[in-house]
């Protein structure tokens, strides 16, 4: 389908581009729910393996989520959606609009998103390489990145009871390493154990976005 394919057909709604599966694609369909957009956004999924989806043309990286406007505009990457989407809801919830506060959340939301990217690049390392070829410095190097990122939260977790840009990081960052395991955080995170609960009792959408079991990619 052409760039606008999706889009032109729901001209009032927009269409994300997005596996259930997706940790990233996770934190935006946690951002419509709270925001209550879910009425207004079609998920359409693409396959980033696949050189002839038309996500490669609406997002050169080949990469997920990405939203299409009715006129074809396609927004990436997820913080960038989840801010547009807080816009046409007409809040500042999820994260402010400036001061020192909004850098602050971006910070921290950055801080968890690089969990999850991390956490992908271990995952390909085995999906994309066969098991001989694996680089263990390579995976080392990632599980670094894990292991400061997760000691600077277990040292300064967020409120788990906020819903904002930096919280909804962090849950689908466990998220995803609780489905696909590239490192055990739990045993040595007690508090952050203790945070997934309290985020997941208090922002319901976190249980309704959970992917769904057996799952495939990515
Ligand atoms: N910074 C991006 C990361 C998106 C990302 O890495 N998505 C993964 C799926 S969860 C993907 O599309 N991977 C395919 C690839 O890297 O080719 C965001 O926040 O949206």
């Amino acid at each position: 389908m052409s760039q606008s394919g999706y889009a032109s057909l729901l001209p009032d709604r927009f269409v994300l581009r997005s596996t259930l599966t997706s940790p990233f694609g996770r934190k935006v369909r946690i951002a419509i729910d709270v925001l209550g957009l879910s009425q207004r956004i079609a998920i359409v999924p693409a396959d980033t393996l696949d050189e002839n989806d038309s996500l490669r043309q609406q997002n050169p990286l080949g990469k997920l989520p990405c939203l299409l406007l009715a006129d074809g505009t396609a927004l990436y990457d997820s913080g960038v959606i989840i801010e547009f989407l807080q816009n046409v809801a007409g809040n500042e919830s999820l994260l402010p609009s400036q001061g020192l506060d909004r850098y602050k959340l971006l910070t921290l939301a950055t801080l968890a998103d690089g969990i999850t990217d991390a956490a992908l690049l271990m995952v390909y390392e085995s999906r994309f390489r066969e098991p001989a070829t694996h680089s263990q410095r390579w995976l080392a190097h990632q599980r670094g990145k894990i292991a400061r990122a997760l000691a600077a939260f277990e040292t300064s977790p967020p409120d788990p009871r906020k819903t904002d840009m930096a919280t909804i990081a962090l849950a689908c960052a466990f998220g995803y390493l609780d489905w696909r395991k590239p490192v055990e955080w739990r045993p040595d995170h007690p508090r952050l154990v203790q945070w997934l609960d309290a985020f997941t009792a208090h922002e319901q959408a976190y249980a309704r976005t959970r992917a769904p079991a057996p799952a495939a990619s990515p």
